[in-house]
C-alpha cells in the first residue's frame, strides 16, 4: 500500500498499516514470544570472543525505536570496547562499589542480593567485548547554548533499555543491567557533555562457556495480573 502524507493543521502525518492476526494466531504468536523471553536471563560471565560492531549498531537502531516523551528521544549509547578505558571503567566501578558493599547499603539490601551473589568485584567490565553505557538527556543543549526540556525521561530511557534488551536477547547474545552506584564517573571518563546522566551501564557479549545463573522462579500471573471485567 503507498504511503499517503496529509497535513493535519499543518503538521505532516503519514498513514499507518500494520500487519494484524486472527485471534487464533495472535494467541500463538504471543505464547511464542513469552517462551522465547522467558529464556532471557542476565548474565554476569562472559566469554571476551568478539562480535561484529553491526550488531551493537542495529540493537541501538532497535533501542531507538522506543517511544519517548514528545518524541524528544532522551537517550545516548556511548559503546567502549577500548581496553585501557574499559580497564578505567573497572577500577572506578569497583572502588564506588567496594565502598557501597562495606558501608553504603542496608543490611536488609545485602541480604536480598545474598541469593545472586554478586560482590563489588566486576571483572566483566574488562572482559565483555562491549560496554554499552547509556545516558538520559536531563535535557536538551542547543548548539547555541540555550536548554531545551525534556518529558518523562526515565520512562523513556527506560524503555529504550527494554528493547536494548530484547534486540540483545534476539541476537543470542547476554547482557548485564549494571548500576554501580554512583555512577557519575561515567560522566567524566567518557567526556559526556553537561546535561547528560549515566542510567546504565551494560556489558554484552557471548555468555562464557560454563555459565551459572541464579535459579530464579518469576511470579505468578494471579501474582502480577489483575483483573476487572
Ligand atoms: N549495584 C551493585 C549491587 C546490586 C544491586 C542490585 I538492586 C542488584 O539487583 C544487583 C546488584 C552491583 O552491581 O553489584
Amino acid at each position: 500500500m503507498p504511503t499517503i502524507t496529509r497535513l493535519i493543521n499543518g503538521y505532516p502525518f503519514i498513514s499507518y498499516t500494520h500487519e494484524t492476526f486472527s485471534p487464533h494466531e495472535m494467541v500463538n504468536r504471543s505464547a511464542a514470544f513469552y517462551n522465547w523471553m522467558e529464556k532471557r536471563r542476565t548474565v554476569r560471565d562472559f566469554s571476551d570472543q568478539p562480535i561484529p560492531f553491526a550488531v551493537i549498531e542495529n540493537i541501538i537502531k532497535t533501542a531507538s525505536t522506543a517511544p519517548s516523551g514528545a518524541h524528544k528521544q532522551p537517550w545516548t549509547f556511548c559503546v567502549v570496547a577500548n581496553p585501557s578505558l574499559k580497564k578505567e571503567i573497572r577500577i572506578a566501578a569497583e572502588k564506588e562499589e567496594k565502598e557501597s558493599y562495606d558501608s553504603r547499603m542496608s543490611a536488609e539490601w545485602l541480604e536480598d542480593l545474598k541469593h545472586l551473589q554478586t560482590d563489588w568485584q566486576k571483572p566483566f567490565l574488562e572482559i565483555a567485548p562491549y560496554l554499552i553505557i547509556v545516558f538520559k538527556k536531563a535535557y536538551d543543549l542547543l548548539p547555541d547554548g540555550s536548554k531545551r526540556t525534556n518529558y518523562y525521561v526515565n520512562e523513556s530511557v527506560g524503555l529504550a533499555c527494554g528493547f536494548l534488551l530484547a534486540a540483545i536477547h534476539h541476537a543470542g547474545l547476554v547482557a548485564l543491567t549494571h548500576t554501580p552506584s554512583p555512577m557519575n564517573f561515567l560522566t567524566k571518563l567518557l567526556n559526556r557533555p553537561e546535561n547528560e546522566r549515566p542510567f546504565l551501564l551494560i556489558p554484552i557479549g557471548y555468555p562464557h562457556e560454563e555459565t551459572y545463573v541464579p535459579k530464579l522462579e518469576r511470579k505468578n500471573m494471579e501474582d502480577v495480573l489483575v483483573r476487572y471485567e
